[in-house]
């Protein structure tokens, strides 16, 4: 089985939920009492993806920045070498997904434009008749300006999490078979 390891950032703002992601999809857990740690983490996820007759063995390396997000441009260091990236706003704060365009401009300062993805975050807090929501559908303008899939995520209930991390995966392949 062909085995891949590739590097995957986290971007946006302070608490959108892009620790909890992570740790939803890697440790199929949420924990409130988590507190923000200084510096990267670098979390490790293995998927199976099928690309055509056989099945590749793709290692996610998931990179999350902590802390200081808001306050000093994006180190170079962080952002290199990145495959892909999830982009995550928050569906309670509709500025966050303002932000997204910077985030990318700085990616495509470092390198090649990777694919992106964009998990609009919280929506365990949108509660009824959310789909009419104005957030939402500021969430879907970002997305297509920036061309990344957009999924309503939440780390809290599991809500697409897997899906939009597979989704990325699966891009990532495509992207290096061109
Ligand atoms: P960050 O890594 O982007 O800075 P965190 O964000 O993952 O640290 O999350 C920030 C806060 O949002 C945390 O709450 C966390 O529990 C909460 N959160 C993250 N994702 C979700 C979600 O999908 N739904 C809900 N309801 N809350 C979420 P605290 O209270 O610890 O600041
Ligand atoms: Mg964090």
């Amino acid at each position: 089985m062909p085995a891949l390891s590739k590097k995957v950032c986290l971007l946006g703002d302070f608490a959108v939920g892009k620790t909890s992601l992570v740790r939803r999809f890697v440790y199929d857990y949420f924990d409130d009492q988590y507190l923000s740690t200084i510096g990267v983490k670098v979390s490790r996820k293995t998927i199976n993806i099928a690309q055509g007759e056989h099945i590749v063995e793709l290692t996610m390396m998931l990179w999350d920045l902590a802390g200081s997000e808001e306050f000093t441009h994006l180190r170079a260091s962080y952002l290199r070498g990145a495959a892909g990236v999830l982009l995550v706003g928050d569906l309670t704060r509709p500025q966050t997904f303002d932000a997204l365009p910077r985030y990318v401009a700085d990616v495509d300062q470092v390198g090649p434009h990777p694919p992106l993805m964009l998990a609009a975050n919280k929506i365990d807090l949108l509660g009824d008749n959310s789909s009419e929501r104005p957030v939402l559908s500021q969430a879907q303008g970002i997305a297509q300006m920036l061309a990344a899939p957009l999924y309503l995520t939440s780390a809290l209930t599991g809500d697409e999490v897997e899906k939009i991390f597979r989704h990325l995966g699966r891009m990532i392949l495509d992207h290096d078979a061109r």
